[in-house]
């Protein structure tokens, strides 16, 4: 299978060629505009449908992000949606065992037990929200509300925090807000482009496209890829930095020391757009390139090649994503490529941008409505003003909403789960039982009697297996819900076919609970006053106005034209001024190598960008003498996540069916391996037997997928996170491998 097709160059400044890619499997009668869901890049894509069927997807011509292009899961991947083992009614547990049941059964018993701990010790306290990056704009939003206005627990969070909460954190820290400053637009314009952790090819697929389309033409730009494994990207790059896993931070300032050495420093951006040069020199002093290789285990002269690939482009396009913020002072390091950026000034025009990219399809909406726990808006928690209009826009006491500490983080979300303090877990759109860390503990923190848990889910899962409740969701192409990108843009995805049974739209189960519950303003109206996916929209668009991510003019009419729209313009920052005023950014700051929360009273933003810096340390689960290489886990290209969807169509499945292990030849020789044969897998946590995969790899360090649930990598990771951003550190473990004897 070729992920990419064929090629469309082009060259600096052009407009990006369309490509017609359809797949159907009968002709449709009528096609219904959506966008894609198996990544964050946003494709614009039209769902076939005949009758009440799906038959098929286009990728829309017009749209800005695509012009018409498929992600290989996309082009196959509503297939799932259709299998027989949807769930199609509620669950409830009784003898120990699941039943079905009707809705009122199912949501009377989710409010029996919420009320009896609301008039319990503890109260909101004992409620915890685990959701997604995967459900709709609105659904967020009135979750959000619920849990923030409704209930009052700051006990909130997606499994964002497991995916791009580093992106929000750096660029938080950078830049005053969340917010994508760049635009695959500038893939158009620039003349070289750095992958940070990226393996942009298996996980972007048409962002890939759109960078070998630009390789192919005139004036290609040159190419950066810093990843241990021989990507199809590092394959690709003109520098490829193998680097030893976890030493990042390290890296980055051993090239921030570079780029001032050299003087390739745009001094007039630095000196007016920028506050913390002196003590990032100092800083990053410490890091002259030998002391960077020895770190690393990189050549001095690839890291003076990168260097000066870096210093002396014109239009320079980074891109961060996993092995960044999975790995080890993941923040920092991310916040170090936001460093390069803002020394060289190449931010806000044509091809110079950073994407600090996310993941999941809709984890922007997670961020920016406040499901991750964060205030809606990208408002403040620890700013009295910003809690006010909030207070004001739902009619609550300011008191309601929680703001005396930051929102409890996922890690601690399930640490609380695990001490019996929340009584009460809503999973939505998440399969924590095989993608949270250290699953021998997940399992055992589900399966406590006192911990009530509610999964909200599409399939049977390995989650929905510990839950007390089950309610069945409407997904993608059954409703109707907005939904934003990497490069913040906004697109409509509607209703095409009906959902399988009594299955219903997530935003229909939290409207559903919202009313149940009863929750009232300080008028005595409904805290909720929305009933649909326009009308929850049209609150958000209040609750966004003024801030920085404002969809006051993105109405759902304007979402059905052509292309997906931009909030904030095409690139955020085109004037150097940034949304870190003391009284409009989102965060007063935080240590950057212990988290510390910083007071309001030592903020001074005044619309000058951070440069911060922090010291590499090394990281926690060095390799030992009983468990002597690194593991990293990650992706492939046709798989998505915990496999739910992908692992139920053929086309998909029958591309990497199970897990493997990849391994450096030396490694794999040292213990007699060859390619192909069975490998035990153990780290302190757990153990899994997978085939061996011998390719080019660094030499110590092992890579398994993370999709599959038997043989999950899971069973190896360690419950471990970044101080800054609670991001876990999946990239990071130490293992042993042992051949079949
Ligand atoms: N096919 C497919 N596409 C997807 C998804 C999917 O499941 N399948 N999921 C989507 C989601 S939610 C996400 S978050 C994205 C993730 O997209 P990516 O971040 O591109 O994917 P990963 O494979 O998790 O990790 C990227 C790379 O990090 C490298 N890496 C590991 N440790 C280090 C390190 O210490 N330093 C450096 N520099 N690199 C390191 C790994 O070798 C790996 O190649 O993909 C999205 N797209
Ligand atoms: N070792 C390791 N672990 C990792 C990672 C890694 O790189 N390595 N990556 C992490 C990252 S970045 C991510 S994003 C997570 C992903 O981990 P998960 O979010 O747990 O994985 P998914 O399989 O996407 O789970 C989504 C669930 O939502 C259900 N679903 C789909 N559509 C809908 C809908 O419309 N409504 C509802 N209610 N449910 C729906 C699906 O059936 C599925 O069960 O994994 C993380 N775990
Ligand atoms: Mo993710």
């Amino acid at each position: 299978m070729d992920p990419w097709g064929a090629r469309t160059p082009y060259a600096a400044g052009e407009q990006w060629p369309e490509r017609h890619d359809e797949y159907t499997t009968e002709p449709p009668e009528r096609w219904v505009r959506s966008a894609s869901l198996l990544h964050s890049n946003g494709d614009g894509i039209d769902i076939g449908v005949r009758g009440n069927r799906i038959v098929g997807v286009r990728g829309r011509a017009g749209d800005r992000v695509n012009r018409g292009r498929l992600d290989v899961k996309d082009r196959y991947g509503w297939q799932a949606n259709a299998r027989p083992d949807r769930l199609t009614r509620p669950l409830v547990r009784d003898g120990g065992e699941l039943r079905e049941c009707g809705w009122d059964e199912a949501m009377g018993r989710i409010v029996e037990r919420s009320r009896q701990l609301i008039a319990g010790p503890g109260g909101w306290g004992r409620f915890g929200f685990y959701t997604t990056g995967q459900l709709f704009l609105e659904e967020f939003y009135t979750l959000g509300v619920i849990g923030k206005a409704g209930l009052g627990t700051p006990h909130m969070d997606g499994n964002t925090r497991l995916c791009t909460a580093t992106s929000a954190a750096a660029l938080k820290a950078s830049f005053g807000t969340d917010g994508q400053p760049g635009s695959y637009t500038d893939v158009d314009h620039c003349d070289a482009i750095a992958l940070w952790g990226h393996n942009v090819a298996e996980t972007q697929t048409v962002l890939w496209m759109r960078m070998l389309d630009r390789r192919a033409g005139a004036n290609p730009p040159a190419m950066l890829a810093v990843d241990p494994r021989a990507t199809p990207v590092a394959l690709e790059a003109d520098v490829h930095l193998p680097i030893r896993p976890g030493t990042n931070l390290a890296l980055m300032n051993g090239l921030l020391r570079l780029m001032l050495r050299h003087g390739w420093v745009d001094k007039e951006y630095v000196s007016r757009h920028t506050v913390g040069l002196e003590k990032l020199e100092q800083v990053v002093d410490a890091y002259p390139v030998e002391h960077v290789a020895r770190i690393c285990d990189l050549k001095t002269a690839e890291i003076e090649r990168a260097a000066e690939l870096l210093g002396t482009a014109e239009r320079l396009l980074s891109t961060v994503l996993q092995g960044f913020y999975q790995s080890h002072q993941a923040t920092a390091a991310a916040v170090a490529v936001n460093n390069l950026h803002l020394l060289r000034g190449m931010l806000g025009r044509p091809g110079a941008g950073v994407l600090q990219m996310n993941g999941q399809p809709t984890a922007q909406n997670t961020r920016e409505t406040g499901a991750d726990g964060d205030l809606p808006g990208f408002r403040n928690w620890d700013n009295p003003s910003h809690v006010r209009e909030l207070a004001e826009l739902w009619n609550v006491d300011m008191a309601t909403i929680p703001h005396w500490a930051p929102p409890t983080h996922a890690m601690q979300i399930w640490r609380y789960a695990e001490q019996g303090s929340i009584e009460l877990l809503w999973i939505s759109g998440t399969n924590p039982a095989v993608s949270m860390p250290d699953l021998a503990r997940i399992r055992r923190i589900l399966a406590r009697p006192e911990l009530f848990v509610v999964v909200q889910d599409i399939f049977p899962t390995e989650t929905s297996e510990f839950a007390d409740v089950v309610l069945p969701a409407a997904t993608w192409g059954e409703k109707t819900g907005a939904f934003t990108n990497a490069d913040r843009t906004v697109h409509l995805s509607e209703k095409a076919v009906d959902p399988p049974g009594e299955a219903r739209a997530d935003l229909d189960i939290f409207l559903d609970y919202a009313a149940r519950m009863d929750f009232r303003d300080r008028d005595g109206r409904p805290l909720i006053h929305w009933t649909d996916p326009e009308s929850a929209y049209a609150a958000w668009q209040r609750c966004s106005a003024g801030r920085p991510c404002d969809y006051t003019d993105i109405t759902y009419d304007k979402l059905r034209g052509d292309s997906g729209l931009q909030w904030g313009g095409e690139r955020l920052y085109t004037d150097g001024v940034f949304n870190t005023r003391s009284d409009y950014c989102e965060t007063y700051g935080q240590e950057l190598s212990t988290g510390a929360e910083r007071p309001a009273a030592e903020h001074h933003g005044d619309g000058r960008a951070f440069l911060l810096a922090t010291g590499y340390s090394p990281a926690p689960e060095a390799p030992s003498d009983d468990f002597p290489l690194r593991l990293v886990t990650g992706r492939t290209v046709t798989q998505f996540h915990t496999r739910t969807k992908t692992g139920r169509v053929p086309e998909l499945d029958r591309e990497a069916p199970g897990p493997w292990i990849e391994l450096h030849p030396d490694d794999a020789a040292a213990h007699g391996i060859h390619d192909g044969d069975p490998v035990r897998v153990e780290s302190a946590r757990g153990a899994i037997e997978v085939p061996a995969r011998v390719c080019g790899i660094r030499r110590g360090v092992v890579f398994v997928p993370f999709h599959y649930a038997a043989e999950a990598a899971n069973e190896l990771t360690l419950t471990a996170w970044d101080p800054v951003s609670k991001q876990p550190l999946f990239k990071l473990c130490a293992v042993r491998v042992r051949g079949k004897v």
